[in-house]
């Protein structure tokens, strides 16, 4: 078996992996993602204990239970280049000894749910209701450093994409790839779905314009006009389409939900953007405490 060296994988002293500052019996197998911080406590503060918190940079971690369920709430702060560690460093976690350096014989799959927020590209999809990412469109590039294909319908959904938008001028080849079908299935009710669209920032990357200029100043336009059958774009966000895309090749069910704090058709923005995102985690805990 083929050891891992030192440099490319960091162990702490603590026995954890460097980043996340976790080590392998420190962590659930069941995780919820969450870009702020702040909001690890919010999940956490449903759980009926606690076992573990750790915080190292943006990434803080709780581990608890929840009724029969030990889940881990776990921050990733803002964007792909996140989730490149974070996905990473969870799945040595559990499938590398990290002892020995090698990657062990029997592999685990996780359930890793993003709660996050999220700006809607449809004027049907208002503030404050919750999107399923049915797939993850990435322009951010992140999985465009790995050995990755997409299936049939990707591909087919990813072609229609680049002709319909006419976006790849300037921009890293976009990918996609479909949520867990597994996960997906529980959260059903009252919530939207359909294709999320992850970025590599906030504003320019989303079609904001404060002082400068974009250069597909109409990528809004093209994103909510795109069709595919009954495939249509649904939000944009920062996290999705890296974390489905990994998580599939890491072999692990992976969903993103999203409560949609701002219309970026009809210009709105959330009235009460955390009491959103506090009915999203209640709903996405009582979901997975049941399921
Ligand atoms: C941008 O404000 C951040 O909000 C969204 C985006 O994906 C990005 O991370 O998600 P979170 O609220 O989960 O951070
Ligand atoms: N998060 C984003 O990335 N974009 C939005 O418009 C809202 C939240």
């Amino acid at each position: 078996m083929q050891r891992i060296p030192e440099s490319e994988l960091i162990i702490n002293n603590r026995g954890a992996v460097y980043h996340l500052d976790l080590r392998p019996e420190e962590l659930a197998h069941t995780i919820i993602t969450v870009g702020d911080p702040d909001r690890v406590a919010a999940v956490s503060r449903h759980f009926d204990h606690i076992e573990h918190k750790r915080s190292h940079r943006e990434f803080i971690s709780h581990t608890g239970v929840l009724g029969k369920k030990r889940l881990t709430v776990v921050s990733t702060g803002i964007g792909p280049d996140n989730i490149d560690i974070v996905l990473n460093e969870l799945d040595a976690l559990v499938n590398i000894d990290l002892l020995t350096r090698t990657i062990k014989p029997q592999l685990t799959q996780l359930n890793i749910i993003r709660v996050g927020t999220s700006g809607a590209l449809q004027a049907d999809i208002p503030t404050d209701s919750f999107v399923v990412s049915t797939h993850g469109l990435g322009i951010d590039n992140l999985l465009n450093f790995y050995r990755y294909e997409e299936n049939e319908e990707e591909k087919q959904l990813l072609q229609s994409f680049i002709t319909q938008t006419q976006l790849h001028q300037r921009i890293s080849q976009p990918y996609i790839c479909g949520g867990s079908a597994h996960l997906i299935k529980h959260f059903v009710n009252n919530f939207h779905h359909g294709i999320t669209v992850t970025c590599p920032g906030f504003y320019g990357p989303q079609g904001r314009i404060l002082r400068l200029g974009l250069s597909n100043p109409h990528l809004i336009d093209r994103l909510t006009q795109f069709a595919f059958g009954p495939h249509r774009i649904t939000n944009f966000e920062m996290e999705t389409s890296g974390i489905y895309g990994l998580g599939k090749l890491l072999g692990h069910h992976c969903l993103s939900i999203s409560a949609i704090v701002a219309n970026r058709v009809t210009k709105q923005f959330s009235s009460d953007s955390q009491a959103a995102i506090e009915q999203l985690i209640k709903k996405t805990l009582d979901i997975i405490n049941d399921w």
